[in-house]
């Protein structure tokens, strides 16, 4: 394999123990990078006065990283104006909350630049070029404009919009075509490419060959489904430490013979937080003989705190989580445990294995990872059941699932009966099922998918097990 250079928005360094709110994206790239033997580019996350362009270089945990330093300006027009309010919300279909302005796309532009012209000088000719996420479309295009003829490829990790909310950003198609300096573009699912391939069709007139070759202005592309995994081996074993044990112990001695469902997200919009407490309260509403027999603990560590809707949402399920446990509530139960901290990996790990369901349901995910990690968490003796939102990517992979319309409070709450009854055959059944696929489709396994993509080579060169899951389109 060649040296792998991975670029993302933020570095974050692994700790060893695992980060109480590292990201999907981090966890994963961690895990990839050991392997490779890479470099992990990407802003360090600190504001200066004046950028410099200046590098810092570290190693941690077999991992390198070298990160730059971001302006105010640059923090405040990329970050949290063009990727958090343009973008973030676009991609997840929410156009009602997506802010576009001049300046934001001007810093996204800028910031762009500054990273190529930060990243050129460490690329060798030898070296493959990874670029993550919706934060740095355009950097394969500055990287070719500034001489850099390596194997490149970009990775999306948010869904890609259909064509008909594309349009309604101001520089959509300037954005689309700066993809084409890539030599592989990849999704998580068949759905966000087919909505990529609508658009390079319909608005740019490109040619999609059978094999996912998108050819269009003297350039070509492959675009491909790869969807990413966990570490499950280490998930597997972080249940077993000592942490998660405890934890795992703490939370059954806390339930006192109650039934825990969980739910662990960033605190987003994009996760259907208030539709999941909705669905529950109509659980509660519907069950009256199920009062102090469950609660819900929903971890939601807030994410994003200068941006405004994130403070909406956070009020909202503040006063939503009040409003319930104050119908729901007596002296000895309350429904509702919410929650906003993260926890390190061990300890979630162990909070996941105590819980008998997995609510995962987002309105709009990417893939998903929490649902994955549910499972690699459980006790195959005794499983608990994961409900999925069909609208999670995850949903592709994870058919065994109770898959729910998360916009549907009823169907939240039909399959929390559901959930909650269902006899222990049929849970390690459907346990298995999806833990065979998630050991098999694990983040080495997209690691090398997506890698010998890059490299010119097939997803299934890298042993991919389904060739239906890793096909190119
Ligand atoms: P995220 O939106 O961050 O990732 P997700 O895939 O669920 O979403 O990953 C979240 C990660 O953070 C998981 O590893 C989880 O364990 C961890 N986490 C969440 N809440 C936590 C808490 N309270 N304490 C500790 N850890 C917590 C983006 C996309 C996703 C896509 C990933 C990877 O939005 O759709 O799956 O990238 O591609």
């Amino acid at each position: 394999m060649n040296r792998l250079i991975v670029v993302s928005n933020r570095v974050q360094p692994p700790s060893g123990q695992g980060t109480a709110n590292q990201g999907g994206l981090a966890v994963a790239l961690s895990a990839a990078l050991r392997e490779s033997n890479g470099v992990w580019f990407g802003w360090s996350g600190e504001e200066t006065e004046t950028f410099t362009g200046q590098i810092q270089f570290q190693k941690a945990a077999g991992v390198t990283t070298a990160t730059i330093d971001l302006e105010n300006q640059d923090i405040e027009e990329y970050y949290n104006g063009y990727a958090n309010r343009t973008l973030w919300p676009l991609f997840h279909y929410r156009i009602d909350l997506a802010e576009f302005q001049r300046g934001f796309a001007g810093g996204y532009e800028r910031v762009n630049a500054r990273f190529a012209d930060t990243l050129t000088p460490l690329v060798t000719p030898e070296d493959v070029v990874w670029v993550n996420d919706y934060h740095l479309i355009p950097l394969g295009r500055e990287l070719r404009n500034r001489g850099c003829a390596n194997r490149m490829g970009f990775f999306l990790h948010i869904p890609w919009p259909p064509m008909r909310l594309l349009l309604s950003l101001p520089s959509h198609r300037e954005l689309v075509e700066s993809l084409f300096a890539y030599d592989v573009i990849g999704f998580h699912t068949r759905d966000w490419l087919d909505s990529f391939l609508h658009y390079a069709r319909e608005q740019l007139e490109a040619e999609v060959a059978e094999d996912g070759t998108v050819r269009y202005a003297g350039r070509s592309l492959r675009a491909i489904v790869c969807p990413i995994g966990i570490d499950s081996q280490e998930f597997i074993a972080a249940t077993q430490s000592e942490a998660a044990v405890r934890m795992q112990e703490t939370m059954e001695r806390s339930a006192g013979g109650r039934q825990m469902i969980v739910g662990v997200d960033r605190l987003d919009y994009s996760k259907g937080l208030q539709e999941r407490f909705l669905g529950y309260e109509r659980f509660l509403a519907s069950n009256a003989d199920q009062h102090q027999k469950v609660f819900l603990l929903q971890i939601a560590p807030p994410s994003r705190g200068e941006v405004q809707s994130y403070q909406e949402i956070r009020a909202s399920l503040d006063a939503l989580s009040g409003r319930i446990n104050g119908e729901y509530a007596s002296a000895e139960w309350v429904p509702i445990r919410y929650v906003n901290k993260g926890y390190p990996r061990d300890q979630l790990a162990g909070i996941y294995r105590a819980a008998k369901v997995g609510l995962v349901t987002p309105l709009r995910d990417g893939m998903n990872l929490v649902a994955k990690e549910y499972i690699a968490a459980q006790d195959p003796e005794d499983p608990g059941v994961l409900i999925l939102s069909h609208f999670a990517g995850a949903a592709a992979q994870m058919s065994e699932a109770l898959l729910v319309n998360p916009y549907s409070a009823e169907d939240v709450a039909d399959a929390l009966s559901v959930a909650l009854a269902m006899p222990r055959e049929e849970r390690i059944r459907r346990w298995r099922a999806l833990m065979e696929g998630v050991c098999r489709e694990d983040v080495m396994w997209w690691l090398r998918c997506f890698v010998t993509s890059i490299e010119g080579g097939e997803c299934g060169d890298a042993g991919a097990p389904d060739q239906e899951l890793g096909a190119a389109a």
